[in-house]
């Protein structure tokens, strides 16, 4: 008798404990399916653009190591810088019923049917890193980022500064990142809107480098062959102006001097550069976006409220500045 009333007491008490399972697993977009990260774990699924710069690696080391940290289980898949994988991926994880997906958007157009598709499955979208341009904002929760059009305008007010005794032209040349990605029109904007202010800012060329080091490099040395009397090389990244520098040396110019030189990002490499004074001048770009994007994507499962867009705190570096900091710089 006493052993049949413990049998039932231990068996009422594993009901009470998988109910209270069961509830605290209720949460939002289809954990109940199973997900793949057990009961109350949430599953994201993280489409990455791919592994093109330093940024981009220090930003997908942020949010894999946020991820584990705030025990969030993460399916990461890269793009390779294509737009047709990232649209592939988040079919998958709508298909594979993650909690959410967060993605960085490689161009801004194009986006509207996915993300349709994605909210008809109730599977709520964080966008980071880059935005889309999508009129229906009730297709993502909020954009977490930086304000590209902010950066291309410190850039621009740099230079306005560093020439304004200069009474010849003088003359830009550009390197673009992706085509049709959000910084590479921003970055582009806010600069071209603050040297628009005086007429000797001559933007003479101005070409795509794809935000990496070998296009970049390449890119350069037909701008070297094409243009002559280029005053100042204002890349879109670290990385392109790091290739570009390669193309300056190996043309028989100083990096620095004869070109000076505008990125943005401020990752070690680039900042090296600066320190070594083989660029002049670094808008800083977080790519720490990691721990925030946790926080958000909790957020929204509990169904708690949300900026619709969470801006990136940055500042810029100059030579002297680019010193001091290289020793405790993260990434
Ligand atoms: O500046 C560049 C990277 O989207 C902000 O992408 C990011 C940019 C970053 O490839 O280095």
């Amino acid at each position: 008798m006493m052993k049949r009333i413990s049998a039932l007491v231990i068996a009422g008490l594993t009901a009470v404990a998988l109910t209270g399972c069961g509830t605290s697993s209720s949460s939002g977009g289809g954990t109940e399916s199973g997900g793949g990260g057990g009961d109350d774990t949430i599953v994201m699924g993280f489409s990455q653009v791919g592994a093109e710069s330093g940024w981009r690696t220090a930003n997908t080391k942020s949010v894999q190591s946020a991820a584990e940290k705030s025990g969030i289980t993460l399916r990461f898949s890269d793009a390779q810088q294509k737009q047709e994988n990232q649209i592939k991926a988040i079919r998958s994880f709508v298909q594979q019923k993650v909690d959410i997906i967060a993605f960085s958007p490689v161009v801004e157009s194009g986006w509207d049917t996915v993300l349709k598709e994605a909210q008809n499955a109730k599977i709520p979208v964080i966008l980071t890193d880059r935005a889309v341009d999508s009129k229906d904002t009730t297709l993502y929760k909020t954009f977490l980022g930086s304000d590209f059009v902010e950066e291309g305008k410190k850039a621009g007010q740099w230079l306005v500064e560093e020439y304004k005794d200069a009474k010849d032209t003088v003359n830009i040349v550009e390197l673009q990142g992706t085509t049709g990605s959000a910084p590479a029109n921003d970055r582009k904007a806010g600069f071209a809107e603050v040297i628009a202010a005086d007429p000797k800012f001559k933007i003479v060329a101005s070409q795509t480098g794809d935000f990496t080091r070998a296009k970049g490099k390449e890119v350069m040395e037909a701008f070297l062959k094409s243009t002559p009397d280029i005053d100042v090389l204002y890349a879109h990244n670290d990385d392109m102006g790091l290739g570009a520098i390669e193309a300056i040396e190996g043309a028989g110019k100083v990096p620095g001097k004869d070109i000076k030189i505008i990125t943005v990002d401020a990752v070690k490499d680039g900042m090296q550069a600066l320190a070594d004074g083989k660029i002049n001048f670094i808008v800083e770009c977080s790519p720490l976006l990691g721990p925030q994007l946790m926080d958000l994507a909790q957020k929204v499962i509990k169904g708690e409220s949300i900026p619709a867009r969470v801006v990136t705190e940055e500042t810029t570096f100059t030579q002297e500045q680019a010193k001091a900091a290289l020793p405790t710089r993260e990434y």
